[in-house]
């Protein structure tokens, strides 16, 4: 509903204060089309690329707001498939999760779905498909969602860093359709073999030396942990997951970035004029260049300082002492040497499982939406969470609607994030506080997994 000068007039001689919210709510609902489209995803010299997308482009639009903003975004299905779209890493409420099965229906073809949400967080988050998302944001429905700072922070410029990666038929230059395949299902999830940053495979941009960027990083791919450096820039890590850290903390040697995660570096160009600098993706025998940054020319003459770091987010910090403990065990997966587990209410062979392409388990039992919660939390109480990684593979740990300390070796509370990245073998304790009421999900990032066992939900009353 759009209302006219001279509506807005007659109502404040009305009184405004009368107006009902919902005529409010429906002043900024900006349409955005889940939809195919043909994009030149691959080189000129390749034939376009079908995917889905939002409003038609992979990545979708990026949404941009200030920190306390509402959002408002109908979304609008004309996929051939049911769709849903959450916004990752944004303490939402509940019935916005866009969780399809547990917070919502997925919207089916041809219908549409309201998001209304506070964006209570400043820092860097994004929004994609989660309904099959194994498939749907494979094939291009994923966005980033920045919520900026209320005031400026001291840099130059800007760039958001999507990376991704597609599983291209390099003959036909189509997505493969092996969604679900049992060895990405029981390996290391649906790895591509063309790595792109904001669509492009060689994303380059111009830049100043001693210019001060800030980059925003995003993980939008369904399984790849990306390995990266810097080469001709010098830079810190301020942020992870949206969280500002306290203390920025300088880039030495490589870091890693899984399936869903952020980083926000600071970094200051000192490569020289005429040449560039780079993030290096390093893979097992060898690396290259992400994005490049090419030096056309002197910025200042001199660098700044190590840079402030970002003014933190309001949180609650939990109290480990009072915390309640809950345990997280992981298993399965190809050399996971399980058996079987409970499936549908019933104890079921790996054979079984596997029949019904479930390869994975939380706490015995393969995890889906269907069954208990894995925890029945008090609102405002503390939680410690274990999980425990005894699998052959690493996975990417997801709680929706609350972010998360992760306990240092020592005992301390570490930096808080969404998403939470466990090596094979790898044990990790976390910590919340359990203060947004509501169903939310706790899944493995590599989206292959989720499909396939590793997902538990926690209710907060
Ligand atoms: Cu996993």
């Amino acid at each position: 509903m759009k209302l006219s000068k001279r509506d807005f007039l007659r109502m404040s001689a009305a009184g405004l204060a009368c107006m009902p919210n919902s005529l409010f709510a429906q002043t900024d609902m900006r349409a955005v089309t889940a939809r195919v489209a043909d994009i030149q995803l691959l080189p000129d010299d390749y034939g376009k690329t079908q995917i889905w997308g939002f409003d038609g482009i992979a990545p979708g639009p990026e949404i941009r707001v200030t920190q306390g903003a509402r959002v408002q975004r109908r979304i609008i299905n004309e996929l051939p498939d049911p769709t849903s779209t959450h916004w990752h890493g944004i303490r939402i409420d509940n019935a916005m999760d866009g969780v399809a099965g547990l917070t919502q229906d997925a919207i089916r073809p041809g219908d549409s779905f309201d998001y209304d949400f506070v964006v209570p967080d400043a820092g860097t988050y994004w929004y994609h498909a989660h309904n099959r998302s194994f498939e749907q944001v494979a094939r291009g429905l994923q966005g980033a969602l920045i919520v900026e700072e209320p005031e400026p922070i001291d840099i130059d410029h800007e760039e958001v860093l999507i990376l991704d990666d597609w599983r291209i038929d390099p003959e036909t230059a189509q997505i493969a359709d092996t969604f679900g395949a049992m060895h990405d299902l029981s390996h290391a999830g649906r790895l591509g073999n063309y790595i792109t940053t904001n669509g492009v495979y060689n994303l380059a941009k111009n830049v100043k030396r001693h210019e001060r960027l800030r980059l925003r990083l995003i993980n939008a791919s369904n399984a790849r942990i990306f390995q990266l450096a810097l080469e001709g820039l010098e830079g810190w890590i301020v942020a992870m997951d949206g969280m500002p850290l306290a203390v920025p903390q300088p880039v030495e040697g490589s870091f890693l970035l899984s399936s869903a995660q952020r980083v926000d570096l600071i970094v200051d160009v000192t490569a020289e004029v005429g040449s560039a600098g780079h993030i290096v993706q390093l893979s097992r025998d060898e690396s290259f260049s992400q994005v490049a940054f090419g030096v056309t020319g002197n910025g200042t003459s001199a660098r700044r300082g190590t840079p402030q770091p970002l003014p933190p987010n309001a949180h609650a910090m939990p109290d480990l002492g009072s915390a309640r403990d809950i345990g997280l065990l992981m298993e399965g997966g190809a050399m996971g040497g399980m058996r079987g587990a409970m499936m549908g209410g019933r104890m079921s062979s790996m054979r079984d499982m596997m029949e019904t392409g479930n390869f994975w388990a939380f706490n015995g039992a393969v995890g889906g939406m269907d069954g208990p919660a894995l925890a029945e939390l008090s609102r405002g109480e503390s939680v410690r969470l274990k999980i425990t990684n005894d699998t052959s593979f690493p996975h990417a740990m997801h709680l929706h609607g609350m972010h998360f300390h992760e306990i240092a070796p020592d005992g301390s509370l570490g930096a808080l994030r969404d998403t939470t990245l466990l090596d094979r073998g790898e044990v990790r304790d976390i910590a919340f506080v359990a203060d947004n009421p509501g169903k939310w999900l706790l899944h493995c990032h590599m989206l292959s997994h989720a499909a396939s066992g590793m997902m538990a939900w926690v209710n907060v009353a």
